[in-house]
């Protein structure tokens, strides 16, 4: 396999302006547990590069280092055989630790679009083959209208796809589905996160999910994802008015591709303010950093937020939460580190990963679904009123809490109350919200708003589902869940 060259995951210097499942049994749970919490928080690196301080970490203190900020996932290059191996070392290190790693593949075009699929699906297999049981996710490759040349016609927003050059759009897409299927023909159950754009670079996303192109024919190849990936920077200001056309890119991306979003890179310029680190951090946590991501999280299912950069390095510097020494923090990790610590992550956890502390002794099963988040939910064969399933989450801290529960609503289906309690139920679990009818004419995925919640302990805790009658359309009192979904107030 050819060598490619070292990408930066942002562009720089004058580049900067634009920045522009085996079938299961009744019994049986999914063999690779799902993210037992969403991975809000994040951080880039570039260790699989092994420049300037990346060279000397042991992976397992950067993973350290991240943890110690408050990060739970890290984005690192895998654009092929060449990092492959400082990659694997690095995603081998996470193991256990709570920090997931992930890659981001390769950005590269060959000189057509069949070559460029070729290229892209064998780099792309032999990558998820070493990797296979290491990681989840997946990156569809950084920025392609910003590092393949010729591609982004420039001078324009990026958001018609007239700003694009037919022909190498057109490699690009055949570059991007062969990282895919690449991908899948290994892991078909991996998670894939969209090439990542930036700015308003939309209309890039938009040509290769609706399969048309900058020629403006329509009815080609489409390209699919999990996750949209976006990028933003401080000089790109307020996300939600962006730009000459004020554009509010989160609710753009949410319309047009209906996923979870993540902002893959989010970091402030090295120039920023009057230069000072007291201003870049201060912009960071601000009302169009952290502050802001938190706020609009629920709003638009903004998932994660990775930082760029752990560490400054030569090739873009003074992005680092650390000193190009990879030692030294800078204030920045202070402050970030001390918001997470006051914004705790909201956290989903998929029902088919929990334990469950109890049951009515009706049979409770984990199964398969294309409409759930992991891919499983679970069931209850509940058949009277006062039936009931207790699930655990572990170590809730305390706080406020706005609680969603995902689920399946049918024509079988009862209505139930859910209560919570601390582990083992020291004191009679308290109510959540209202009884909730599962009922629907047809099978319907939905999260269901429940309540606040406040506890008032750092525990484990047991969450009850119990029957208390059902709609006179249904026709029985089952009931099936997807996940949970705990939204710090
Ligand atoms: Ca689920």
């Amino acid at each position: 396999m050819t060598p490619t060259p070292p990408r930066l995951l942002r562009p720089s210097g004058a580049l900067a302006f634009l920045a522009i499942a085996a079938v299961l049994s009744a019994t049986t749970r999914p063999s690779t547990a799902a993210p037992t919490t969403d991975w809000f928080y994040g951080v880039n690196s570039h260790y699989a590069y092994g420049w300037n301080a990346y060279g000397s970490v042991t992976p397992a203190n950067l993973i350290n280092q991240a943890k110690s900020v408050g990060m739970t996932i890290m984005r690192d290059n895998c654009s092929g055989s060449t990092q492959l191996p400082r990659f694997k070392a690095l995603a081998q290190a996470a193991v256990g630790t709570g920090v997931q790693v992930y890659p981001v593949l390769s950005d590269s075009v060959a000189a057509d679009e069949t070559s460029s699929y070729n290229a892209s699906y064998s780099n792309a297999q032999n990558i998820a083959t070493n990797l296979q049981g290491l990681v989840t996710y997946y990156e569809l490759g950084n920025e392609w209208e910003i590092f393949v040349s010729g591609l982004f016609t420039g001078g324009t927003n990026g958001d018609q796809p007239s700003q694009y050059n037919n022909a190498v759009f057109m490699k690009v897409r055949g570059a991007i589905r062969g990282l895919y299927d690449g991908i899948k023909s290994v892991s078909p159950n991996a998670v894939i996160i969209s090439p990542t754009g930036g700015w308003l670079h939309y209309a890039l996303l938009q040509m290769l999910w609706n399969g048309t192109q900058p020629d403006g024919t329509t009815g080609h190849p489409v390209v699919r994802w999990d996750i949209t990936a976006w990028h933003w920077y401080s000089d790109m200001a307020n996300i939600e008015s962006a730009g000459n056309t004020h554009a509010n890119v989160l609710q753009i991306l949410k319309n047009s591709f209906g996923k979870p979003i993540w902002l893959t890179e989010f970091g402030v310029r090295p120039d920023y303010g009057d230069g000072t680190e007291a201003q870049k951090s201060a912009f960071l946590v601000g009302s169009l950093g952290y502050q802001k991501w938190v706020s609009v999280a629920t709003t638009y299912n903004l998932q994660c937020v990775l930082n760029y950069v752990i560490y400054d390095d030569s090739s873009d510097p003074g992005y680092g939460i650390y000193e190009i020494d990879g030692v030294t923090p800078k204030q920045r990790y202070t402050d970030i580190h001390n918001f997470i610590q006051l914004h705790p992550a909201p956290f989903t956890v998929e029902t088919e990963s929990l334990a469950v502390a109890q049951t009515s002794g009706d049979t409770h099963r984990v199964f398969a679904g294309s409409g759930f988040s992991g891919g499983y939910g679970t069931i209850l064969d509940a058949n009277a009123v006062g039936d009931y399933v207790t699930y655990v989450i572990p170590s809730v801290a305390p706080g406020t809490y706005n609680v969603r529960v995902g689920v399946k609503k049918a024509n079988t289906r009862g209505i139930f109350q859910l209560a919570i309690g601390i582990a083992g139920y020291v004191n009679p679990p308290t109510n959540i919200g209202s009884t909730q009818d599962l009922y629907a004419p047809s099978d319907t995925y939905t999260e269901l708003n429940i309540g606040t919640w406040t506890p008032g302990t750092l525990s484990d805790k047991w969450l009850r589902f119990m029957i208390t009658g059902k709609n006179a359309s249904s026709s029985g009192y089952s009931e099936a869940f997807d996940y949970i979904r705990i939204i710090p107030q």
